[in-house]
């Protein structure tokens, strides 16, 4: 194994290695097949949106690639591939025609067979950000009907592949839709609702609730949600910092262990907010998942403010970055600590943990001809794994971890320049140069399963 990597194969084996990517982020070919318009194409199509101007095209371009995509997966030997489905290359005009597009699920059909045929359990996230545009038109993810929408969706997908397709995921990073993207309009659908947003995270909550018992009657072991979650660190130990960073907190993490854990929301008066459930509702979101997709990147250091907000972000001191500057701290104590803190809250409720993302962009050249020696994404992956590694002898139970991402791909609102793959890709010509960490993470997870 490399030797920048604390870990023996003893420490690791038990775990299942898996790396991800999204629809919008590597497929390009927007209109290709009959495929329909999302949120992310208004909002790549809008000028100013996106750092350095580009639209997602041709990048990664993995719509017309699956066959290299999967020899590098088993190049990898991973056992998993965390994948996601385009709402709208199956169902390209709902509200109009509704009608289904066959051409559309014959890309993850072939996908899902060419996985399985190089015995790699395919792992598609059904939502990744990119709903279509006819929903958003009429709310988006304020609109309740948007939850039923999706569940409809989530119906045809399975009848299509729920014979071979056993581990879904359903909505991936709630917070993030509500918050970036209808609270404060980071990222798409681009709106600036402040604390309005919130019904945003009930609707999507309800999506989950409503599709997983589907797919499970179509076989599914596995229909959970994946999580961003974030430790909430006060930028002092003052008592309106504290009650800054305990309202981050709330919002950003409470807001969806509760619900998803115990059935409630936490309490939500200090936002002005209540949650627009209906009878029946926490009863389908709280129903047990086999699993708790964990998505972890970085802590959030507040301090309490004036402003439209209670609260603002501020650096973390004494940590390094990533490329993304100050706001991406890297301190993988503070994954560890999550674990511990969520296995010790929630106890029996929380299922097994899947670390469904995790990993790091670093400056890095936009071609190459050689392997890049990205040691910076190598130590961060690598220090993280011993996070997950210490929660797990602190008697958390982790089964899975996976890499973000297996490819450079489309970093949203920041465009091609942030870079998380493991493997390189010059985002004019599609070619793909693995990088060093991608000969690590491949070392780490033969000596796993050695
Ligand atoms: O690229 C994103 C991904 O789509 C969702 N999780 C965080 C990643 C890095 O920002």
């Amino acid at each position: 194994m490399d030797g920048t990597s604390p870990h023996d194969g003893r420490a690791l084996s038990g775990l299942r290695f898996s790396a991800a990517t999204a629809a919008f982020q590597v497929e390009g070919a927007r209109t290709a097949d009959g495929r329909g318009r999302t949120i992310w194409d208004d909002f790549v199509d809008t000028p100013g949106n996106v750092s350095d101007g580009s639209t997602a095209e041709p990048g990664p371009d993995s719509y017309h690639r699956v066959d290299e995509d999967i020899a590098l997966l088993s190049g990898l030997g991973v056992d998993r591939y965390r994948f996601s489905i385009s709402w709208t290359r199956v169902i390209p005009d709902i509200g109009a025609s509704q009608s289904i597009n066959e051409t559309g699920l014959d890309y993850y059909d072939r996908l899902v067979d060419v996985l399985l045929a190089a015995d790699i359990t395919p792992e598609p996230t059904l939502y990744h950000w990119d709903l279509p545009v006819a929903l958003e038109a009429v709310g988006g993810w304020l609109n309740r009907d948007t939850a039923h929408h999706f569940a409809d969706y989530a119906s045809v997908v399975a009848g299509r592949l729920g014979d071979r397709v056993r581990h879904w995921y359903t909505i991936n990073e709630p917070a993030s839709t509500s918050l970036q993207g209808y609270a404060l309009g980071e990222l798409a659908p681009g709106r600036a609702l402040l604390f309005d947003a919130l019904p945003t995270v009930h609707h999507q909550l309800l999506a989950h609730g409503l599709a997983a018992p589907m797919l499970r009657e179509h076989g599914a072991l596995q229909a959970a949600p994946t999580l961003n979650h974030s430790l909430i660190l006060p930028a002092t130990e003052t008592e309106t910092d504290l009650a800054a960073a305990g309202l981050l907190d709330a919002i950003m993490n409470r807001l969806f262990t509760d619900p998803l854990l115990v059935g409630e929301y936490p309490d939500l008066s200090a936002f002005g907010v209540q949650m627009p459930f209906a009878d029946g509702d926490m009863e389908l979101i709280a129903a047990p998942n086999e699993v708790y997709g964990f998505n972890y990147y970085n802590p959030i250091t507040v301090r309490s403010a004036d402003g439209e907000l209670p609260f603002e972000m501020v650096p973390t001191p004494g940590a390094a970055t990533t490329g993304f500057g100050p706001m991406w701290p890297i301190r993988p104590d503070t994954m560890r600590d999550f674990l511990i803190d969520l296995h010790e809250r929630y106890g029996a409720q929380l299922p097994p943990i899947i670390i469904s993302e995790n990993g790091a962009a670093f400056p890095e050249p936009e071609t190459t001809t050689t392997e890049i020696v990205d040691t910076e994404r190598i130590d961060y992956l690598s220090s993280h794994l011993s996070a997950v590694l210490e929660a797990k002898a602190a008697g958390v139970r982790i089964d899975g971890y996976t890499v973000w991402s297996l490819l450079d791909n489309f970093e949203w609102a920041e465009g091609w320049p942030q870079r998380f793959g493991l493997v390189h890709v010059d985002m004019n010509t599609g070619t793909r140069t693995p990088k060093a960490s991608y000969r690590w993470y491949r070392d780490l997870i033969a000596a796993a399963n050695a």
